[in-house]
């Protein structure tokens, strides 16, 4: 069924600005999507009405809360068809989840072990690997990609083998938007007995991933790109995993029992959720999941690639632009350099026409090596951009390039 973008767009209080004097257009979503006010309400309902710490009062205030931040997770858990409640770990987002993972895995690692990473990966996906490496004695080898941005399978089947301990990957890449072939990525791994971790920050907010169906070992997101708050996100890890990692960080609430001797750990997830947790934000991820089931990820799929569709047919039309990331399997992100400009440039024209999108290297870098270049404009739409938005994008690059050359 067709979206109807025009009575979803008032759901999005920030969409009637005007930013330079022209109306927003937002395509700056694979950076974070914008908020309904569903959710925003939901965070102000909470602050006004029932707030208080979670887990820890016998107090009316405190229950309600409670309740409605576990109710969150049950909502994420059915989103995500995950087998058990207490395999969501509440984060604060996306690096969050993977520091978790990865300061969990410095107990299993040693010299000899390897760690496979695709070339396409956020800095979040990269650093605390490499920092898990070091620690270890691990090996980091990487995935390369083709000119099109696409993963080279062949290669990877080359680089598995018996040492390989864990493979990381994004389910979609931030900067060039591809969307890669993570279920046999999983199950090539599983032959090696290797586990898998799948970044899905950028994900989430187009598809509804299906973690048990996919066999996936740990797969972890940000809520603030899924029309939810900043500062919250999930790590789902299969319960056999997260009895053998260790606790990430001490303190209240992920204990079971403390004196100066000894501690020990509380049971999942709690074991992982030290401290007091983003209330407002857990619950309001709810309202985030609910909100988007609403819209149907059906009409979010179909309603994005006419988006994608039509974009990347009208911005080819111009003169020496080029496109990076040209996968068949790819989602609603489109990056692109003018042929002898700067993408600061082009992104500081577009903002002043009243265009958001993101210059620079996405926190990407190895892609950005890869192409040779400084970094990109990267325009990412949402299920409640227009395709008069997209003109209003092709016209105003077509400005800045009579401007700057
Ligand atoms: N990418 C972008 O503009 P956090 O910051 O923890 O919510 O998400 C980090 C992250 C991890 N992996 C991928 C694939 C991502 O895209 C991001 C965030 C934003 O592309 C901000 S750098």
């Amino acid at each position: 069924m067709a979206l109807n973008v025009t009575q979803i767009r008032e759901d999005f209080p920030i969409l009637k600005r005007e930013v330079n004097g022209k109306p927003l257009v937002y395509l700056d979503n694979a950076a974070t999507s914008q908020k309904p006010k569903q959710v925003i309400d939901s965070i102000s309902h909470y602050y006004t009405h029932y707030n208080a710490n979670i887990h820890r009062g016998v107090h009316t205030l405190s229950q309600e809360a409670t309740d409605a931040y576990e109710q969150a997770r049950k909502k994420i858990q059915k989103h995500f068809n995950i087998a058990h409640n207490h395999e969501v770990i509440f984060t604060s987002g996306t690096t969050d989840g993977i520091n978790l993972v990865a300061n969990g895995f410095s107990s299993f690692l040693k010299t000899g072990n390897e760690v496979l990473v695709s070339a396409m990966e956020h800095h979040s996906n990269i650093v605390p690997w490499q920092m898990l490496c070091e620690k270890t004695g691990a090996q980091l080898k990487v995935i390369p990609m083709s000119e099109e941005g696409t993963l080279i399978l062949d290669e990877y089947d080359t680089l598995l083998t018996e040492k390989t301990k864990l493979v990381f990957v994004n389910h979609i890449s931030n900067a060039l938007g591809t969307i890669n072939p993570i279920e046999e990525i999983i199950e090539k791994a599983h032959t090696y007995g290797a586990a898998v971790l799948v970044d899905g920050a950028q994900s989430c907010s187009h598809i509804k991933p299906d973690l048990q169906a996919l066999d996936v070992d740990f797969y972890v997101t940000s809520a603030h790109k899924m029309c939810g708050p900043t500062g919250v996100g999930m790590l789902y890890g299969k319960e056999e995993w997260l009895h053998k990692l260790p606790p990430y960080q001490g303190g209240g609430e992920m204990i079971a029992e403390v004196t100066f001797e000894k501690t020990t750990y509380a049971d999942l997830p709690h074991k992982f959720e030290a401290g007091t947790p983003n209330i407002a934000g857990g619950i309001a991820f709810g309202t985030a999941i609910d909100y988007l089931n609403e819209i149907g990820f059906d009409a979010i799929a179909q309603h994005e690639s006419q988006l994608l569709e039509y974009a990347t047919a009208e911005l080819l039309k111009i003169r020496g632009l080029r496109i990076y990331g040209t996968g068949k399997d790819k989602t609603s992100v489109i990056s692109f350099n003018l042929e002898g400009i700067h993408p600061y440039d082009v992104g500081t024209i577009l903002d002043k026409l009243g265009i958001a999108v993101r210059t620079g290297h996405h926190c990407a870098q190895p892609i950005m090596d890869f192409y040779k270049i400084p970094g990109t404009v990267r325009a990412s739409f949402a299920f409640y951009n227009t395709m008069e938005e997209v003109d209003k994008l092709v016209d105003a690059v077509r400005q800045a390039q009579n401007m700057l050359s």
